[in-house]
């Protein structure tokens, strides 16, 4: 039995039933606060969110903002006088905000398990102990590391062990004569302190899943059918939900390892556990846990359509004590990520080209049966960022595929080759309606 590494966690249920119109408070205004503000809102709850951006999406609809830094004194006690319950939408909240407002009141998920997903060296030396297999790595603090990285780490992946997400604080390194650059290129602390690092191996994929849980203050567990995920320069593209694409083995084990971390965590919230599927006969394990994330995830939006649940409102049950009841996919369903490059580049999609940025032409994909457009209402559009996102649904996977072509030519991105991702398995291919819950 792997031993529960959350020493904090409470003896006395903090997270007993709470009935709306309680306020909950987000750490963090991103997409992901904002969606939970929606379903909150929804559930007849009210919502506070902190963030120190002042546009931050989830800022204009939220009944309370506090836009202050997150470490801020004055702000985290404004927060816990109004909000009742308290979680985080950001892994880079600070630990220490999430256990000082742990002591007024109840907080999910807790700052101990925060504290592992935001050190990369940490999470994988955790997930190593719960049993579960991650990729070779290689801590490196300093430039005094560098040399005594072993040779059969490249090629690499070097990433910041800290602060990194959406791809970003990541290098590919070739080879050892890369790796000083690599290093220097991640060097971003003004004050010259080094900014540590992990250099982690490059396994051959076959593919990348996700896993998305919620468990109780009580135990209970309910998950998402797992997602295959494709990434385009370091960015979730897309994740493909079809019942049966994953071989039933394969998918089972993938749920169980994300619950045996979940369980030896005493993980209390929505957690999201990505795996590499590796395409490697002699490996030793036929996947790798590659990391956690403490709360909702780009790769579960397909619930808001697909599902009778979702992520968000999970995150919302386990926050305010009401039950986890099994998740039901209703929908073959195919997420693509928007990003903040569809507001430049030329496509069809665009009404014209030009050098500013410009709302993409959302008409002709709304014209198409099964999408459902999510806008995140930030500000400013960037490349990379992610803007929104758009769920395509329909009664089978072959006609969700045939959205999903129609789509990607609109979006100006079928030369890709990304959008559906490969059945991964045997084929299975009945269309059934399976109940993704844990009893
Ligand atoms: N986020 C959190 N971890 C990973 C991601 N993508 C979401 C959160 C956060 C937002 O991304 O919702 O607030 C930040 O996005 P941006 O575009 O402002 O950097």
């Amino acid at each position: 039995m792997t031993p529960a590494f959350d020493s904090t966690a409470p003896t006395e249920p903090a997270l007993a039933y709470l009935p709306p119109p309680a306020c909950i408070g987000v750490l963090g205004g991103g997409q992901l606060g904002r969606m939970l503000a929606q379903t909150a809102q929804t559930l007849g709850y009210t919502v506070a969110v902190l963030d120190p951006d002042a546009n931050a999406p989830a800022s204009s609809l939220s009944e309370h903002f506090l836009c202050v830094d997150y470490s801020d004194d004055a702000g985290l006690t404004a927060l816990s006088q109004v909000a009742e319950r308290v979680t985080t939408e950001f892994e880079n909240v600070p630990a220490m905000t999430l256990e000082r407002l742990a002591r007024e009141l109840g907080v999910s998920p807790s700052a101990a398990c925060v504290r592992i997903a935001q050190d990369r060296v940490l999470e994988k030396t955790t997930i190593q102990a719960c049993g579960l297999p991650v990729a070779p790595f290689w801590g490196i603090e300093s430039h005094a590391d560098l040399a005594h990285v072993p040779a059969q780490l490249f090629p690499g992946i070097l990433k910041t062990t800290r602060l990194g997400y959406d791809g970003k604080g990541q290098v590919v390194v070739p080879n050892a004569q890369a790796l000083p650059g690599a290093f220097a290129l991640l060097q971003a602390s003004p004050d010259g302190a080094p900014t540590a690092c992990v250099l982690e191996k490059k396994l051959p994929l076959q593919a990348e899943c996700s896993v998305i849980l919620a468990r109780s203050e009580g135990g209970a567990c309910v998950h998402l059918p797992v997602q295959v995920n494709q990434h385009h320069q370091g960015v979730l593209f897309s994740s493909t939900v079809f019942p049966g694409w994953v071989d039933p083995g394969l998918e089972q084990t993938l749920q169980n390892a994300a619950q045996t971390l979940a369980q030896a965590l005493n993980y209390v919230g929505v957690l999201c556990v990505e795996f590499f599927i590796l395409d490697d006969a002699n490996a030793t394990a036929p996947w790798v846990v590659n990391e956690i994330a403490p709360r909702p995830h780009n790769s579960g939006h397909h619930s808001l359509n697909s599902c009778s649940m979702s992520q968000f409102e999970l995150q919302l049950r386990v926050l305010v004590g009401l039950p986890l009841t099994p998740v039901a996919q209703h929908s073959p369903c195919v997420m693509l990520n928007l990003l903040g490059d569809l507001w430049w580049d030329p496509s069809a999609v665009r009404t014209n080209a030009s050098n500013a940025p410009q709302e993409p032409d959302w008409w002709r994909l709304l014209a198409l049966p099964g999408t459902h457009l999510h806008l995140y209402g930030k500000k400013e559009a960037r490349r990379g960022r992610k803007m929104g996102h758009l769920n395509i649904t329909a009664d089978t996977p072959e006609a969700v595929m045939n959205t999903v072509a129609q789509c990607l030519a609109l979006l100006g991105l079928e030369s890709l080759g990304l959008g559906v991702a490969p059945r991964l398995g045997p084929t299975r291919t009945a269309w059934d309606s399976p109940t993704h819950g844990v009893p």
